[in-house]
């Protein structure tokens, strides 16, 4: 049990009358299937039930009464076309199916063979998590397009932002030597729905382009294919300067304009069925339209021009800087992107983080996703834990995504929430070379949530976490539920010993790990820990309302309401946005200090409880994993209590408060935490 198989463990069903149930009524798989992504549906299919029943499935009926699975599309079978003249099933799309008991047999049915991938690995899980398959009836259309995993890996191997080991993709050894994991990477990402890979880093490397390593990139294309998955590629904005020996990127340049053209012209003759292109551009560093006066709608639309022709898009982040200094960070991709919705060609996509900041703890969210009605959206979300313990800390991503999707900018009306704005999520990928590719196995767990919620949105976390809990520990009802209470302990635990009440941005500088609420001296205001919290001996809180920064202004005003007043705003995001005087009293009647020091405290003893969980699963989980789980959660439990103590030292010295009671007071001194320093950290950004 080293995690590789993630959730697609296969095991033998170990109960004798469920496995001979199943083996009755799974006894064959009669597939009319033609194209490379049907057959993969069926080779998943058979070894699938192989691995789980402990007898590889007959390819027809043996005997005239028995049972079995019948596979393919709409006209392939006489049985399935006998089931749709009596049943009316709707129009399924490209990537949906129909699952149905029949007559003792079970009908898997799709309009394009991509829909007989995600039937089979949902009809795999069921019998993985003990369905009843004798009343199966189901239709499932994803509820979006484009679901899509970013890796930020570098050409070299490393993984900015990963804690997983060095990048999967072996860049040298393409295109002849294909890694199993290349396949097997394939299989999960279809398993849970994810139908797009961006293979290379947002900071991106032009040489990607270059022919040679188009050649690479086109090997991994046919891996991914017969499992549905496209391939995109990070284009860095100035590729026609550094490789095309140009003069200049400016995108109005005919020169420029006719690379781009014969650059993707020469991408779809080696992957005629590419994604597009992903940029960053004018953040951080990374080259864009600005450099020639330029909006990032003139540069993102000579890119869709050059792709359009061929079905690519172009995904555009808006996670940029402004060139205006002194601003408030949180308005800035607002500013920018609003007064471009609808100057860009059809094919672009804006690409929005899901809070306004960094992927931090906890954030409320972004306001431009209710600020670009003629702009498709996509919603991205970090999976790679950059700012909640990164490949240490157990934290269920599945909690925050969710919160994130359901939160509705429109109370009044049906339909606001999130998840309705927008047309698909990327998500930024935690894997690596690791054995069990995401380093903590927990983390495996986030990769799996994203994908489900990527296909199904309104999918609640608990369902989540228990299915997760099942394909990877087994069917032990004692271990499904603890785990399932681990992960939903976990986020609220995080948030409380990290960035509680709305704290945010808090992190020590560069590697983000650890705390550093009180650096200050950071070249750019906005990338100082103290900027975000400003506390003085009286205060703390970052004013975004009409008396500060008036980033509040640009949510719906019927969203912005509940925020307002200090009095009812959520106390999980009071201070992103007032500035309150530490003894402000809070509905609970706590002050503010106070409540601040106990949320530290609870944080503290959560992890303390989730400890006690995993303990008492010691002789349910097989040992290799639960003792990596147990030493992780030992880390986290001593990094928590380095989170309290640090930022309550620090905050206590800054308001000249005691600490609360009930909080245990910091071991060491202020000056102790300041003087915390790694040598090394792992995922830190190469140099720009
Ligand atoms: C930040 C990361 C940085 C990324 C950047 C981005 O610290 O490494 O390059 O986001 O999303 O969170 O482009």
């Amino acid at each position: 049990a080293d995690g590789y198989q993630l959730w697609l463990r296969h095991r033998l069903i170990e109960d004798p009358t469920a496995r001979q149930q199943y083996q009755r009524a799974l006894s064959f798989v009669d597939a009319a299937v033609q194209g490379p992504t049907g057959n993969s549906a069926v080779r998943e299919l058979r070894s699938g039930l192989t691995n789980l029943l402990g007898t590889a499935p007959a390819t027809s009926p043996a005997k005239k009464r028995s049972q079995g699975i019948y596979l393919g599309l709409r006209q392939s079978s006489s049985r399935i076309r006998q089931y749709l003249q009596s049943n009316a099933v709707e129009d399924l799309g490209p990537e949906g199916y129909h699952l149905a008991s029949y007559q003792g047999d079970v009908l898997l049915i799709a309009d394009q063979e991509q829909g007989l991938l995600y039937g089979v690995f949902d009809l795999l899980r069921a019998i993985q998590t003990g369905e009843d398959l004798t009343n199966l009836q189901r239709t499932e259309r994803p509820a979006y397009q484009y679901r899509i995993l970013n890796h930020w890996d570098n050409l070299d191997g490393t993984v900015e932002r990963g804690y997983a080991g060095f990048s999967i993709w072996n860049w040298h050894q393409l295109p002849e030597f294909i890694d199993q994991r290349y396949v097997d990477y394939a299989r999960a990402c279809a398993s849970v729905g994810i139908n797009g890979t961006v293979v290379t880093n947002v900071n991106a490397n032009s040489l990607v382009f270059r022919a040679d390593y188009l050649e690479k990139a086109a090997a991994l294309a046919d891996v991914f294919r017969p499992y549905g998955i496209k391939l995109y590629l990070t284009a860095r904005f100035s590729s026609p300067v550094e490789l095309g020996g140009l003069p200049t990127a400016d995108p109005l340049d005919p020169q420029v304009i006719a690379w781009w053209k014969s650059k993707a012209a020469e991408i779809y003759a080696r992957i005629p069925d590419f994604g597009g292109f992903v940029v960053k551009a004018n953040s951080e560093g990374q080259p864009g339209p600005r450099e020639y006066g330029r909006s990032h709608a003139e540069g993102a639309n000579v890119l869709a021009d050059a792709l359009a022709p061929h079905g690519g898009i172009v995904v555009w982040r808006a996670f940029v800087y402004t060139d205006k200094a002194g601003g408030d960070r949180f308005r800035e991709a607002y500013d920018e992107f609003t007064p471009l919705d609808g100057a860009f060609r059809k094919n672009v996509l804006l690409q929005i983080k899901n809070g306004p900041i960094d992927f931090q703890p906890r954030e409320p969210v972004s306001p431009l996703f209710a600020a670009m009605p003629q702009t498709p959206l996509l919603l991205e979300f970090q999976i790679t834990k950059e700012y909640l313990g990164q490949g240490t800390h157990l934290v269920g991503m599945a909690s925050l995504y969710t919160e994130v999707l359901g939160t509705d900018l429109a109370p009044n009306q049906a339909g606001g929430e999130i998840r309705e704005y927008i047309t698909g999520m990327a998500g930024v990928s935690n894997i690596g070379t690791a054995r069990n590719w995401t380093g903590n196995l927990f983390g495996q767990a986030d990769w799996y949530a994203f994908g489900r919620l990527s296909w199904g949105p309104e999918l609640p976390a608990n369902t989540i976490f228990r299915e997760w809990a099942k394909l990877t520990f087994g069917p032990d009802p004692t271990v499904v539920t603890t785990v399932t209470e681990l992960l939903e302990k976990s986020y609220p635990a995080c948030v409380n010993y990290m960035t509680p009440l709305g704290l945010h941005h808090i992190m020590a500088t560069g590697h983000h790990y650890g705390p550093g609420p009180w650096i200050d001296d950071l070249e750019r205001d906005d990338w100082n820990p103290y900027y975000y919290h400003g506390a003085t001996r009286d205060s703390v809180g970052f004013d975004r309302k009409a008396s500060g920064s008036k980033a509040l202004a640009q949510y719906p005003a019927e969203f912005a309401r509940q925020f307002l007043d200090p009095t009812t705003c959520p106390p999980e995001f009071l201070l992103w946005f007032h500035r309150l005087p530490w003894t402000f009293a809070l509905p609970n009647g706590n002050s503010l200090w106070q409540e601040l020091g106990l949320s530290y405290q609870r944080g503290v003893d959560q992890v303390a409880e989730m400890q006690t969980l995993w303990a008492s699963l010691e002789n349910r989980v097989d040992r290799e994993r639960h003792l990596h789980v147990s030493q992780h959660l030992a880390i986290q439990a001593k990094e928590a209590r380095w989170w309290r103590d640090a930022c309550l030292a620090y905050f206590s010295a800054v308001s000249g408060l005691p600490i609360p009671a009930g909080v245990t007071p910091p071991k060491h001194s202020l000056e102790y935490y300041r003087s915390l320093v790694y040598p090394y950290a792992p995922g830190i950004r190469p140099q720009w």
